[in-house]
């Protein structure tokens, strides 16, 4: 197969909606992420009666999934406002993120095939502290479809149209410390009435 060719087949594959930014933050901005992070009231992940080994804080909304509804959750906080513009602006006109969802996984933790909750519209993803292998996969006649970034430290990916829809995404278990924010959009404004 000449060289052009392997080259089309690779960019046919990449889930359509799916942009890749490396370096989005510098190592500095980095640095005092994660030490924000570590210092929130992370708790492990709650998916109904099972409990995930990652550990999150999620501002503005959260999905709980006892009672499968969207419920308010702590105001997005200040140390995320600035990252929450350069999202924004790199989202282009109208996105403004409502949903931030913080997470670490430890060595050894990953996450599950998964679509985010149709609540959410467009997702962004800072990778932070480890890269990790971002997997995507689509049924395929009797298989399926599959797709892997390289998620590198720093990084900020975006899902949109069918990579966020039709694709699942997940990530094995990493081999450092890792850290994520992601940002979510939404189509809607939620009457989830006063918060509780
Ligand atoms: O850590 C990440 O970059 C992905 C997180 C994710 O897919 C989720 O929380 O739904």
């Amino acid at each position: 197969m000449s060289e052009q060719l392997a080259l089309f087949d690779k960019v046919r594959a990449e889930p359509e909606g799916l942009r890749y930014a490396a370096d989005f933050v510098s190592p500095a901005i980095e640095r005092e992420l994660i030490q924000c992070i570590r210092t929130l009231p992370l708790q492990p992940f709650q998916f109904g009666q099972f409990e995930g080994k990652r550990r999150v804080a999620s501002f503005g909304f959260r999905y709980d999934y006892d009672q499968r509804q969207l419920k308010r959750a702590e105001p997005i906080p200040a140390w995320l406002a600035e990252i929450v513009t350069s999202v924004e602006t790199f989202g282009g006109p109208g996105t403004r993120i409502q949903q931030v969802l913080c997470t670490e996984y430890g060595i050894g933790v990953g996450i599950g095939w998964h679509r985010d909750k149709p609540h959410f519209d467009r997702i962004f993803g800072l990778s932070l502290g480890a890269a990790c292998k971002f997997r995507f996969r689509r049924p395929a006649r009797k298989s399926w479809e599959r797709f892997t970034l390289d998620a590198e430290p720093r990084s900020l990916y975006t899902m949109s149209g069918p990579s966020r829809l039709t694709w699942e995404h997940s990530i094995p278990a990493v081999e450092a410390p890792r850290y994520s924010i992601t940002f979510r959009t939404m189509g809607y404004e939620p009457d989830l009435g006063a918060p509780a």
